[in-house]
């Protein structure tokens, strides 16, 4: 990210400092999370399962749950439809795990990407016709699978839905539809993702038995949470929490081998290396091949078969890396040549032979970087496929609903959505889509602005200001880890590495305080490393294969003026 301008958020009042008994610097921190007494900075540190809410207060709810119950009771085979990334795959694991728990017979079953894509498929439907199931439930999907529930319906198997997408006009005919995302839902908190959807099932299901939710399907919700980038406050917060500490300090064999082949060490990881490690290894297997690898993976619990297929995993994943970088430098150089000199409102990037399961990483990439909303697609023939990934100011799924009458398919959400649709219709999409981008982010400030927490000398990291931040953890959305600016410190030494030289890695030092830092995808700026800088920065822990060490993320540096 490039940012044109650095801004000093304001700092908490001495007032809320004192109450807090805590550091100026702290309570700002604090104080932008939208704390404003002791009260809230307790509940906010130490999440509670109090946080959780009554599951009943969906209205779908206790249908939901006799339809099971009655199902558990009668030996029926439960179906269970899931998704092909990390919110859909943990979901399903949920169910899963935590029906079979309770004596159910249970069928998952994950769609592949790209030949049967998102949302019920007839295929799956076949599949639990052969296995004699007679209720099906769906996580992280289904809200708008209308035809296939009626189908599933003649075919004598009944559908709950577990959903958080946003819902279409008309609703399925399913015996219950949990989803905080419906026009109608009084559910006091609408950000759960598709795993928290779900667990809301298995907290209302295992009141019922009076039985307790076991640990391990707090880490399965975390991940998927934190893959979904789930709003961390409420409950999120709680949830997330939990599961983090539950991967850190008990033995989840199918996560314990990602971690292991990752690099990283159990008991220290992080929201960051979940984001960049873990669930990427998760994600992989649906984007290159077929996403039940996974699901496979985090339904054993066999360290010997966790270990095997995390190696498989680890494989993918370096195949998916080098199909990345080299989709974005050739999806780059058509931006260069097609825009001439300023930057379209909306970006179009495609290629016949991208990997469908690699669009959105596409997408997003490069909406990071030149902060609009894009659009990638692939495919050749009759049909195309795109991922989509927007920006705030832009809401991406209703930009698509204005074409609806064009695509084959599509769904989404604000912020990132996908769609099928034939080549022949793509042109009037595209204008139809730059008209919708021109109109709303024509006159858009397009400064991209760089917010810091606040100001201290590097001499205030130290261990203890660092396990302050940590109990701020899990970062994400909303909750965003610390950004410092520390001003007049000296680079003794700069260096860009990586592949392609991509990273900028520094020592820096102020005053008897000398620390590591490192500045991703920032290489091309070693020339203005050097002398006496100000830099932003998040600080850290690195844990990397067993050494601990204190390192800064740089986000931005500057000359010191
Ligand atoms: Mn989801």
């Amino acid at each position: 990210m490039i940012y044109n301008d650095w801004n000093i958020l304001p700092e908490a009042n001495s007032s809320l400092a004192n109450q807090l008994q805590l550091s100026k610097a702290k309570a700002t921190i604090l104080f932008h999370r939208g704390i404003t007494s002791r009260n809230e900075a307790d509940a906010f540190i130490n999440p509670s399962s109090s946080n959780l809410h009554d599951p009943y207060l969906f209205q779908g709810m206790d249908k939901c749950i006799s339809r099971l119950q009655f199902a558990i009771k009668n030996k029926e085979k439960i179906g269970i439809f899931g998704d092909f990334d990390t919110d859909g795959l943990t979901g399903t694991a949920v169910l899963a795990r935590g029906l079979a728990n309770l004596g159910a017979s249970v069928h998952p079953y994950i769609p592949h990407r790209t030949l049967e894509g998102h949302g019920i498929s007839d295929e799956s439907i076949d599949f639990f016709k052969e296995n004699e199931v007679s209720l099906l439930i769906t996580v992280d999907c289904g809200v708008t699978s209308f035809n296939e529930i009626n189908t599933a319906k003649k075919l004598g198997i009944e559908t709950i839905v577990t959903d958080h997408h946003v819902p279409d006009d008309t609703l399925p005919d399913a015996v219950s539809i949990i989803n905080p995302s419906l026009p109608t839902s009084e559910y006091p908190f609408d950000h759960l993702t598709g795993v928290g959807t779900a667990f809301k099932v298995i907290q209302a299901l295992y009141e019922k038995y009076k039985s307790n939710i076991p640990d391990h399907l707090y880490a399965l919700v975390a991940l998927g949470t934190i893959s979904d980038v789930g709003l961390m406050k409420d409950e999120n917060r709680f949830l997330s929490n939990k599961g983090m500490n539950v991967i850190n300090h008990q033995p989840i064999p199918s996560i314990d081998s990602l971690i292991k082949i990752s690099g990283f060490s159990k008991s220290t990881l992080s929201t960051e290396n979940l984001s960049y490690g873990i669930i990427p290894r998760i994600n992989v297997a649906g984007r290159l091949d077929h996403a039940k690898l996974s699901l496979q993976l985090l339904l054993s619990d066999s360290l010997e078969e966790t270990d095997k297929i995390a190696s498989k995993l680890e494989v993918l994943n370096k195949q998916r890396q080098i199909m990345t970088e080299r989709a974005i430098l050739e999806a780059k150089s058509q931006l260069l040549k097609e825009k001439g000199s300023s930057t379209p409102n909306i970006i179009f990037a495609g290629k016949q032979q991208w990997m469908p399961g690699i669009l959105g990483l596409i997408a997003g990439r490069l909406s990071e970087e030149y902060n609009r909303p894009v659009i990638a697609a692939s495919g050749e023939g009759d049909y195309i496929r795109a991922s989509a990934r927007s920006i705030p100011e832009f809401n991406m799924i209703g930009a698509l609903r204005t074409c609806s009458n064009i695509f084959e398919k599509y769904g989404g959400h604000h912020m990132a959505a996908g769609f099928t649709i034939k080549s022949k219709n793509l042109k009037t999409f595209r204008q139809q889509m730059t008209s919708v981008a021109d109109e709303l982010l024509e006159n858009l400030e397009r400064k991209v602005v760089l917010d810091i927490d606040t100001e201290i000398d590097l001499n205030w990291i130290n261990r203890e200001s660092l396990s302050f931040l940590s109990s701020l953890e899990p970062y994400g959305n909303g909750n965003p880890a610390p950004v410092f600016l520390t001003k007049g410190i000296s680079v003794l030494d700069s260096r860009s590495v990586g592949k392609d030289k991509t990273h900028l890695k520094l020592t820096v030092q102020q005053g008897s305080s000398i620390i590591e830092a490192m500045a991703f995808r920032q290489g091309s700026r070693l020339k203005e490393a050097r002398g006496e800088i100000d830099i932003v920065y998040s600080p850290g822990i690195n844990h990397w294969k067993g050494n601990d060490s204190v390192q800064l993320t740089i986000e931005d540096f500057k000359k010191n003026a």
